[in-house]
């Protein structure tokens, strides 16, 4: 097997010989698809080559202070062929949701992520289950190729790494993490601003969503397993959506006693329950994950099923109970 940095090289070439080039990033974006998406991007127009960036949903309003993200495209039909896709921050194929179509007739794909339940479906797969975030993974790009980071790509950079970190604090932070952080503060980038857009910024709609969804907080297994709900009609009533949830599985997870968490969200259609998972420290909550049709990582996961709230946590706790 070729080396990592022999990778970059090949998707280096195969990048310089393409036509059309599509970047596709994970239905329901956060900062480090975004970030490494658009860092890529960079990298890619300094080899005189330009790409277009996929998503389902478009930008959450919470990356809307990144430039980058009015140019992510959200079609869901064909519009354009492609004949070079690359894959960031996406364990497998359905991650694409409605952008699919931008790979089923490319010639040729490349799979950059870190997800350890990573599928390798694609011809290029430079996937590091062990780096916390992507937006690791396009940084050694650009030193694979010696590529000059500017400010710019640099808070793209670490905005990727500071929301899969959770601003350094999870458990994936590693020494690597903090050295490639301290690269890119070296290019003269403004943290505590960066730091307040992503992790501080909040509107009175989310808070009062936030209001209902711990109005929903339920606690199994001895205290051992915390729940939290949010239901189509909470986001109807806020005005908000599921973007405006982000987090708050935290205040679930940071409990006394609690070694795993889920919220179960309705998607806005109501047809499916999202759940997000959250472990502290024996737990590996991606098998759970897994085995309901979803992935992940140790710490954290996630899956969707068809059905109900209440359906769906009661067989997500008695899955939970088996392994807790
Ligand atoms: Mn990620």
């Amino acid at each position: 097997m070729e080396s990592f940095n022999e990778l970059y090289l090949l998707a280096k070439e195969k990048i310089i010989n393409a036509d059309n080039i599509a970047i596709i990033t994970h239905i329901n974006p956060d900062g480090d698809c975004i970030g490494s998406a658009a860092a890529l991007r960079e990298l890619i127009l300094s080899f005189g080559k330009d790409a277009s960036i996929y998503n389902e949903n478009g930008c959450p309003a919470s990356l809307g202070f990144i430039e980058d993200c009015k140019s992510v495209c959200t079609c869901s039909a064909p519009d354009t062929k492609y004949d070079l896709v690359i894959w960031v921050d996406c364990g497998s194929l359905d991650r694409a949701g409605k952008v699919a179509w931008v790979f089923n007739s490319c010639k040729y794909m490349i799979n950059i992520d870190h997800h350890a339940t990573n599928t390798m479906f694609a011809d290029i797969n430079i996937v590091d289950g062990k780096a916390s975030a992507t937006g690791l993974l396009i940084y050694d790009f650009f030193v694979a190729c010696s590529a000059e980071i500017t400010k710019h790509t640099a808070e793209l950079l670490y905005m990727a790494i500071a929301t899969d970190t959770g601003n350094f604090s999870y458990a994936s932070t590693d020494k690597r993490t903090h050295m490639v952080a301290g690269e890119l503060i070296e290019k003269g980038i403004d943290v505590s601003g960066i730091s307040q857009k992503l992790f501080r910024a909040t509107t009175y709609n989310r808070l009062k969503l936030m209001q209902l969804a711990l109005g929903t907080l339920k606690m199994y297994c001895d205290g051992k397993v915390a729940v939290m709900n949010v239901t189509k009609a909470m986001f109807a009533e806020t005005g908000t959506d599921s973007s405006d949830s982000e987090g708050f599985i935290g205040y679930a997870r940071d409990i006394g006693g609690v070694e795993v968490a889920a919220l179960l969200r309705d998607t806005t259609d109501g047809k499916l329950v999202k759940v997000s998972l959250r472990s502290n420290s024996y737990t590996d909550v991606s098998k759970i994950a897994e085995e309901l049709g979803g992935g992940g990582h140790f710490y954290a996961a996630g899956f969707s099923m068809e059905g109900k709230i209440p359906d769906v946590e009661k067989i997500l706790i008695e899955r939970i109970s088996k392994v807790i």
